[in-house]
């Protein structure tokens, strides 16, 4: 690398790291960082990155629910492409700081490096900022880039919150317009292809010794809300054997998931139970009800499935010996999704340019682009995270691997360009 390459690179890290903790000063909670879809932390997040979209030259706009939306127009436009680029603003609760925010600070710096070179492209650019990637506040996920895909449904915006308040109404008081979510849709011949540049959230990379890394697949998912019915009764009086306890019930299911996805862990089965609530919650009360949710993913969609079903089976058997009901109640499925080989080859190219060994991995963790795949082709960049740690304030991100990703995501435009001009 030369050292005017170096020295930009240094100077992108330092403006990616200054952006990053200015979006981490955003939150809900001191000390922390939470930032859920809707809420008062979004709207400013999503203020200052318009801002910065601005800054950087580019039209500004909202659609109808809260994606920040920032276009540079093709300077030579030979197609009424838009090559879109995003990733997130919203965040898991006590989050890292780089998990969404790097995606989309990357695009805008790698956009305004692109104007300040004089860089010329057949097409239009455009970063997109989601505001429900993580799907945290309401039982939905990839709902913002779901409706620019144009796959929202219409029953997505009766979702309720912890506090009962519906989606659709929290999205009129962001602002933004449940009728008009639709239009959000782009048409897919307007559409080049989406890319994505996002930290890995594992440890792959650190282990090859990689700044970056050109992602393969995504896993696919499901999420489930899973409801164990018993009876209540006095702590002190009902024998064990005449007991039907929920948490007991939860507490063999929950090592039951465990040890399925242990079995199958050769295909990359990993499942999570994240959330738990006991009801009615008093300490001299049997539980009657347990809600637990359930994250199960994996490398391909048939072990998934095959691990979805050894977990019902067993909590019907877990259900028949404590005398409970059980429910699975299942509000997301996401397929695998595949990168699309041009973008894989376009950045397996802009990696080597920069010297770097180009290293293709898959990711277990779930992104903005299964959505978008849903519209187009897309892309994902990786760029190395310190210990593969993800989901937790200790998340961190060398300014130095900020910097070589966004001018990665440079050249992988400025590839992806000479392509299509190829082509004309
Ligand atoms: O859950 C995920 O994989 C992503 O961080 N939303
Ligand atoms: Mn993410
Ligand atoms: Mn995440």
């Amino acid at each position: 690398m030369t050292l005017a390459v170096s020295e930009t690179v240094r100077a992108l890290g330092n403006r990616s790291e200054e952006m990053i903790r200015a979006l981490a000063e955003i939150t809900e909670t001191e000390g922390q960082i939470t930032r859920l879809f809707l809420s008062p932390e979004h709207k400013r997040a999503a203020a200052l990155v318009s801002d910065w979209m601005e800054q950087a030259g580019l039209t500004v706009s909202h659609d109808a629910i809260g994606t920040v939306c920032g276009i540079l127009p093709a300077n030579r436009s030979s197609s009424n492409k838009t090559l879109l680029i995003g990733s997130h603003i919203d965040t898991v609760i006590n989050a890292g700081a780089y998990d969404g925010p790097f995606g989309v600070v990357a695009g805008i710096l790698a956009v305004s490096e692109i104007q300040k070179r004089g860089i010329e492209l057949p097409f239009a650019l455009e970063v997109l900022a989601f505001g429900d990637e993580e799907g945290v506040r309401f039982p939905s996920t990839l709902l913002s880039s779901s409706a620019v895909a144009g796959v929202a449904k219409p029953e997505d915006l009766e979702a309720t919150d912890a506090d009962g308040i519906r989606l659709c109404d929290a999205l009129k008081d962001f602002g933004g317009d449940p009728a008009a979510t639709a239009k959000a849709a782009r048409d897919p011949d307007s559409v080049l292809g989406y890319l994505e540049v996002h930290i890995e959230q594992g440890p792959v990379l650190e282990a090859e010794r990689l700044s970056v890394g050109i992602v393969t697949s995504i896993a696919g998912a499901n999420r489930y809300r899973v409801t164990l019915s018993g009876m209540a009764g006095h702590a002190g009086t009902v024998p064990m054997h005449l007991r039907s306890d929920a948490l007991v019930g939860a507490a063999e299911l929950i090592c039951a998931i465990n040890q399925i996805a242990h079995e199958a862990n050769d295909h990359g089965v990993v499942a999570t139970v994240g959330e738990l609530s006991v009801e009615p919650g008093a300490v001299n009360v049997i539980p009657a009800e347990v809600v637990l949710s359930l994250d199960l993913r994996a490398a391909t969609d048939e072990p998934r499935h095959e691990a979805a079903r050894a977990i019902k089976q067993a909590a019907d058997k877990i259900a028949a010996k404590h005398g409970l009901s059980v429910g699975f109640e299942q509000y997301h499925e996401v397929s695998t999704c595949l990168c699309a080989d041009r973008f894989q080859n376009t950045a397996e190219k802009a990696i080597k340019s920069l010297g770097l060994r180009p290293l293709r991995l898959m990711s277990g963790a779930g992104h903005d682009g299964q959505a978008m795949s849903q519209l187009t082709d897309i892309g994902m960049m990786f760029v190395r995270c310190q210990g593969g740690i993800s989901h937790n304030p200790l998340e961190y991100v060398e300014p130095h691997d900020m910097g070589l990703a966004v001018e990665a995501l440079v050249r992988w435009i400025e590839t992806i360009a000479e392509e299509e001009r190829a082509k004309s």
